[in-house]
């Protein structure tokens, strides 16, 4: 049940009471180190829901996050705080799968809603990363290997399905965020709503246009079905690029980068490709907001190593688990696992049927992220409004595309194809 008053020991916790709760908890002062008025504490929240702290001391880091009972950015629109609950338990979940491709949890209070995770202050946002010029081209493949290892590992693949059932069953609960999810990105950028806004005047004939498709509408309503009720694995839920943490190493020739995915807080069961598509539907969004060749060239070697990555870890884990007896119900070895070849064909069914609902949801973020509620600032790379304007077409362009012909887009070679197309196309345009 959401609850949507807060509990009476809740309260918005400010540096001071960031350091009065971690000093009641010994095990996370011991990792500060020193007094508590030695420790500093830095407001970095980022995104549109929560409060964000990191806190130094002495001897080491953590990093504070609380839930507002409201959006952060828009403090009328109020909001139960169970969020941060549903990121410790998604931590939990997908932790001992992923090891340091997310952050070990450290404490989670379920009074104040506070989540204490390992600092990652060597760290960047690989939104704001890309947007300063830095190339991290090991991060699309872990954020592959991820994806792969989380959905793989919680889903009827590996697990006897009473086992999964039961994973996945508290997730289901997350209704807060999940409606979020349903009205904001699948749902207000099909309809006029006040919650949509564009650069208008320009965007309007192409947000008209997304509008009034029925091919783009009929996709929609399939990807929607596919979200609520295809429940293959614990899903992130949010899987865009200011969820990614990158080590600034990885500019430096020679060093290798440290990538970490955060903040599972719209954590759900639901189709694997949902997850794929949030983050390929960034990556292209920073093509076309960045609009030149060196830009196409990287993202779409991201993209292509993305799911290269995910495709080769899924079926590998996958395949393991049948050789090794230790699968789980869904396509189970009783079936498949003395034919070799069978068991490829139904493996490549089901990454068929992921790769489709990738593209299709990699469309959907795009639309949402230019006509929607909640934008993403790397169109704020555009030197002047026109530009804004015009790279933001393009991309609206390609996404309108990718849901208006399934059949024909739903692989990542047409994706990319197309995408490579719309860039060109939008370079060669005077503006
Ligand atoms: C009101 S929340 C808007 C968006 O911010 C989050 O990061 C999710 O992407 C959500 O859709
Ligand atoms: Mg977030």
């Amino acid at each position: 049940m959401t609850r949507h008053a807060p509990p009476p020991a809740y309260r918005t916790l400010d540096a001071d009471g960031i350091r009065a709760a971690l000093a009641a908890q010994p095990a996370l002062a011991a990792r500060l180190g020193g007094p508590p008025g030695a420790w500093r504490v830095r407001e970095v929240s980022d995104g549109n829901l929560n409060n964000v702290f990191l806190v130094g001391g002495p001897a080491g880091g953590v990093c504070v996050k609380q839930s507002l009972p409201h959006v952060r950015v828009d403090p009328d629109w109020k909001m139960p705080l169970d969020r941060t609950a549903f990121e410790a338990a998604y931590l939990r979940a997908v932790r001992p799968h992923v090891g340091d491709l997310t952050t070990d949890i450290l404490h989670f209070d379920p009074d104040l809603f506070v989540l204490v995770v390992e600092s990652l202050d060597r760290h960047v946002v690989l939104r704001h990363g890309l947007m300063q010029g830095g190339d991290w081209p090991d991060a699309a493949r872990a954020v592959g290997a991820f994806v792969a290892r989380a959905c793989f590992h919680t889903s009827p693949l590996a697990l006897p399905f009473e086992r999964a059932f039961d994973l996945l069953e508290p997730f289901a609960r997350n209704h807060t965020l999940t409606r979020i999810t349903v009205d904001l990105v699948l749902t207000d950028p099909y309809r006029v709503h006040p919650r949509n806004h564009w650069l208008s005047p320009e965007l309007d004939p192409i947000a008209a246009e997304i509008r009034a498709d029925p091919a783009v509408r009929r996709r929609v309503g399939a990807l929607q079905a596919r979200f609520l009720t295809c429940r293959q694995a614990l899903l992130h839920g949010d899987l865009h690029t200011g969820s990614v943490m990158v080590s600034t190493g990885g500019t430096q020739a020679g060093t290798q980068a440290e990538t970490r995915i955060i903040d599972g807080e719209f954590a759900l069961p639901g189709p694997i490709g949902f997850d794929c598509g949030l983050f390929v539907g960034n990556l292209l969004m920073h093509l076309f907001a960045r609009g030149d060749a060196d830009a196409e060239t990287r993202i779409l070697r991201d993209v292509a190593r993305f799911w290269t990555t995910f495709r080769t870890d899924f079926t590998t884990l996958w395949r393991d688990a049948i050789a090794a007896g230790t699968a789980g119900d869904a396509v189970p070895a009783a079936l498949f696992g003395h034919d070799p070849s069978l068991l490829r064909q139904a493996q490549d069914d089901l990454l068929r049927d992921i790769e489709s609902d990738m593209v299709g949801f990699a469309a959907t973020e795009i639309i949402r992220r230019i006509l929607g509620y909640a934008h993403v600032p790397d169109f704020d790379l555009a030197p002047d409004r026109a530009h804004r304007a015009h790279r933001q077409n393009a991309a609206l362009r390609l996404a309108r595309d990718l849901l208006a012909d399934p059949d024909r887009t739903g692989t990542t070679d047409a994706l990319l194809a197309l995408a490579r197309r719309h860039a060109r196309a939008a370079r060669h345009t005077k503006v």
